[in-house]
């Protein structure tokens, strides 16, 4: 991974120091989430020791929510705030950075790179730091794979999910995300992460259907960089249990941080 700017220097400072990453993925979706409580819940996030924030979704595109979520992260953490767009309308120059993102399995060069070519120029006018990510996503594939079309890798073939990784690398990604699917009933198994992370020297990114400490720590273990999390926190949010994100956040990062002691 090349450090191009400031939070892909924050990243690599955090695998060098702590071994991983603990993103919160915030789905800016009107028909989702609500803006009431949502500053704390970013709050409690931050207290419980995420290391930063992704934002973004595939469906439903709102400009001025997007930025009103940014707004809110931006005025309750200092954690890097890093765009995770299904689409072109997912970009804003008010966060800190983007996963300039292919899912590379999708059978369709909008999702693969046309849509990307439409965005990269005002991106770079901008000035904002793009993280290349490769993203691949999984059976069973969930909302993502559906809109963007791909062709989910089957979960017990770790040979493709490492034939896709190492083309990302010769590809000089800067990252490759393994996508379980947003709410997936089980996260990708932990043998196919530990068999992309021990072949590719690029860092991975795993997400999709991690729950509890023991599975973040679990694909820490195998080898990952990065745990993604966002429905768990997303569903307290939605019901009102604001009281319980903080230490679950932090029970989280506790078994990620016990692996690497
Ligand atoms: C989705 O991998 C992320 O893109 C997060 O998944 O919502 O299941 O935590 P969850």
């Amino acid at each position: 991974m090349k450090q191009s700017g400031k939070v892909s220097k924050y990243l690599l400072d955090l695998f060098e120091e702590v071994g991983f990453a603990h993103l919160s993925l915030v789905d800016p979706d009107p028909f989702k989430i609500s803006l009431e409580n949502f500053s704390a819940l970013i709050k409690a996030l931050d207290e419980g020791g995420t290391s930063g924030f992704m934002v973004g979704g595939s469906t439903a595109f709102d400009k001025e929510f997007l930025d009103a979520v940014i707004d809110i992260i931006k005025s309750v953490s200092e954690k890097p705030v890093i765009l995770f767009p299904g689409n072109i309308a997912g970009v804003s120059k008010k966060a800190d950075a983007i996963f300039f993102l292919s899912p590379l399995n999708s059978t369709n060069a909008y999702y693969i790179v046309r849509a990307q070519a439409i965005a990269a120029p005002l991106i770079k006018k901008w000035g904002l730091e793009a993280i290349s990510l490769a993203y691949l996503l999984f059976e069973p594939g969930g909302t993502a794979a559906y809109v963007c079309e791909a062709q989910p890798i089957p979960r017990n073939k770790p040979e493709i999910a490492i034939a896709f990784a190492t083309a990302a690398e010769l590809f000089r990604f800067d990252m490759v995300y393994l996508e379980g699917g947003s709410g997936a009933p089980e996260p990708i198994p932990a043998k196919v992460v530990a068999a992309v992370s021990k072949f590719v020297d690029i860092p991975v990114i795993v997400g999709g259907g991690i729950r509890t400490p023991e599975q973040a720590a679990m694909m820490i273990k195998a080898g990952a960089k990065v745990v993604v999390q966002g429905t768990k926190y997303e569903e307290y949010l939605v019901r009102g249990e604001m009281d319980k994100i903080k230490n679950s956040v932090k029970a989280t990062i506790d078994a990620m941080r016990s692996i690497k002691r």
